[in-house]
């Protein structure tokens, strides 16, 4: 194969002017029909969304490419952005750049730039023309894609080692370094001629967006013209690229998993199982001592409750403790069944469809109403279940701002095209607890012809008058699809979704999760049967829950907290990570298990306290709560 029959195909996506994704291969003539279909579909599919504009270039390459070998590749295992950025300042040191301190902290400035920064190591003046955009290195690869058949999938490490590789090889050029601009990936690297890829595994703190590329050059300013030229325009095939497979051996194997978890550590993210060594309810043993329980998704404190229990047992005597089997071979009992007819009466819907989390009913039910080439829009802020639920199902994610039916709107319009759009949103958000505007939604939705999807997990039991979610409340209509849950308000185990029948037969065979998971056993669906039975009885339960949730928001904000519910979540934001653990560890020691709740769950920066109310707290329990709650985060 001559190097001379090369082609760059370059690809570059973008969606309301805003750059989404982009790529180049440098590939044979045989190659290019392949590889420019490749990268255009690697464009429409692109998890930050949508693009409105892609453009596919292919361009015939001037004679022979260079070829150069990938520099050497070392990691550095670190452990904190301190230490990653010491040793980053050691290594620029050590070939002579002396002010590393003071280039380390641009990167704020580098943030949101297509190209990198051009500096004189030196003076640190900044050389590039377009400071808005940067020095943008191209026409460049991995010498394995001019002969292979072109992989498309995006390989970060491999294509951070290209260009470097070239940027090393500029004229002027002495060293460059790189911090990663997603929030989620805090690796970087020095590279040097001399010293190679220096690969640093923690050189920020997760969630820290700041990051880009600098790159440092010595020499006269009349040299300047010439390294920009070799990064812009002269085409160069990199050799012998190291994969990122670590050095076999039991060891090396997870000493990276250890990393991850020390780096977590570090942060204040660590996570632990606590042990509650006593039934559910208002009050809990933890570690042998009692502490009122303002935690619990148990609103209205079904799951202890006698009947509900009861009801567990005798089936359990009944039917066995376990199904068997899933729902579609041998998994379905009368309980299954008289469960989901209850559902469905309670919810006024026409059929209901039971799955064994409220998690599966999520992943479910999204990943079977769309795929490929459809789009789901999803609010922000919505739980994992249905962000995991998009992931899964192949479709196009746009998300839309936090309750904002506008944005909403916006991006229903963008997907017209589309087979099938699909909106979804959590009814109570379960780290704000509150609520969607359920009306305009699905005004919006009809007015797009999309499907809606609404999932009242926070909602069933604690929502309308009698607890049957958001369309009691504003008296309006249902959304195509509610998904819900047993395991909060109704005391038991399990999810479901309920809509027109049409939408649950389409589930019962179209849903994997359902389909290929073991139903849960006749316990907890008679469980979750009496409860629903209780609360038709005892519709009190709710009005109570909702007269202490204003009672602790009133105490609170008697002591001066800024609250406020609309559910029976009340968030109080502390903002830092390590003072909201301070915080909730605080109130343990008072008597009181009150999770501080970080990143993930909630950004970063937004840590918080989130106290869930019960039916069953007393006043003083709550009131005791609220004033423990006020000292503790002053
Ligand atoms: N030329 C110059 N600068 C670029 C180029 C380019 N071709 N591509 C990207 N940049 C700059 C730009 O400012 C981006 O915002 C920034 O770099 C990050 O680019 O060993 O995150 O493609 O595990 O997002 C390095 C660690 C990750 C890899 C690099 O790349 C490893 C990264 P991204
Ligand atoms: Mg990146």
């Amino acid at each position: 194969m001559s190097d001379a029959a090369a082609y760059s195909v370059k690809m570059r996506a973008s969606r309301a002017g805003a750059h989404v994704s982009g790529a180049e291969r440098i590939v044979t003539a045989s190659s290019v029909p392949k590889v420019a279909a490749l990268l255009a579909e690697r464009a429409l599919s692109h998890s930050k969304g949508v693009p409105d504009f892609v453009n596919v270039k292919v361009e015939a390459l001037q004679g022979p490419v260079r070829r150069v070998k990938a520099l050497p590749v070392e990691t550095h295992v670190t452990h904190s952005a301190a230490e990653g950025r010491a040793l980053a300042a050691k290594l620029l040191a050590s070939v002579g750049i002396g002010r590393a301190d003071e280039i380390l902290a641009l990167f704020p400035e580098s943030h949101g730039m297509r190209g990198a920064m051009l500096l004189d190591a030196d003076t640190l003046e900044r050389l590039e023309p377009d400071r808005e955009r940067g020095v943008r290195a191209t026409y460049m690869d991995d010498v394995e894609s001019l002969g292979k058949s072109p992989v498309c999938g995006k390989n970060h490490y491999a294509e951070a080692i290209v260009l470097a590789t070239k940027v090393q090889n500029a004229p002027g050029i002495v060293g460059e370094v790189c911090v990663s601009d997603d929030p989620d990936y805090v690796t970087g690297y020095v590279a040097t001629r001399e010293l190679g890829y220096r690969r640093i595994t923690v050189v920020k703190d997760r969630g820290d967006p700041n990051g880009g590329r600098i790159f440092l050059y010595r020499g006269p300013r009349e040299g300047v013209a010439e390294t920009l030229r070799f990064l812009e325009r002269t085409p160069l095939l990199v050799t012998d690229v190291p994969s990122l497979a670590a050095p076999s051996g039991p060891t090396r194997r997870f000493e990276g998993l250890e990393r991850d978890l020390d780096a977590r550590r570090e942060e204040g993210l660590f996570r632990q199982c606590r042990t509650l060594e006593s039934k559910t309810g208002p009050a809990a043993l933890v570690g042998g001592r009692e502490l009122v329980v303002m935690a619990s998704n148990d609103y209205l404190d079904l799951a202890r409750d006698e009947r509900v229990v009861e009801a567990a047992a005798s089936a359990a005597r009944e039917w066995g403790a376990g199904s068997g089997g899933a729902r579609l071979t041998t998994g379905t009992q009368p309980p299954h069944v008289a469960l989901e007819r209850a559902i469905a009466e309670f919810k006024r819907a026409e059929s209901a469809l039971a799955y064994a989390t409220g998690y599966m009913a999520n992943v479910g039910a999204i990943s079977a109403l769309v795929g490929r080439g459809d789009a789901v829009v999803s609010d922000e802020l919505n739980h994992a279940s249905i962000i995991d639920g998009c992931r899964l199902s192949g479709a196009d994610v746009l998300v839309y701002r936090h309750g904002d039916l506008d944005d909403l709107a916006r991006k229903l319009a963008l997907c017209r095209s589309r087979r099938r759009r699909l909106a979804v949103s959590d009814g109570v958000f379960s780290m704000d607890g509150d609520l969607l505007d359920l009306p305009r939604f699905l005004e919006v939705c009809e007015r797009h012809d999309a499907f809606s999807m609404v999932d009242e997990a926070h909602a069933i039991g604690v929502i309308g008058e009698t607890g049957r979610g958001l369309s009691e409340l504003f008296g309006c209509g249902s959304p195509d699809v509610t998904v819900g849950t047993l395991s909060k308000a109704l005391g038991s185990e399990g999810g479901f979704v309920c809509g027109s029948r049409l939408l649950v037969d389409y589930l019962r065979n179209m849903s994997r999760s359902f389909i290929f998971s073991t139903a849960p056993g006749a316990p907890s669906a008679a469980a979750a049967l009496a409860a629903l039975k209780a609360l038709e009885a005892e519709p009190w339960r709710v009005a109570r829950l909702r007269e202490n949730v204003a009672f602790l928001v009133s105490v609170l904000r008697r002591h001066g907290v800024e609250a406020k519910s609309e559910s029976a979540i009340v968030p109080v934001v502390v903002g830092d990570e390590k003072r909201a653990l301070a915080a909730s560890a605080a109130l343990e020691a008072r008597g009181f298990l009150i999770p501080a709740i970080r990143y993930p769950t909630v950004a970063r920066g937004s840590a918080r306290l989130r106290v869930a109310v019960m039916s069953a707290h007393s006043e003083s329990q709550l009131r005791a709560a609220a004033e423990a709650i006020a000292s503790c985060i002053s």
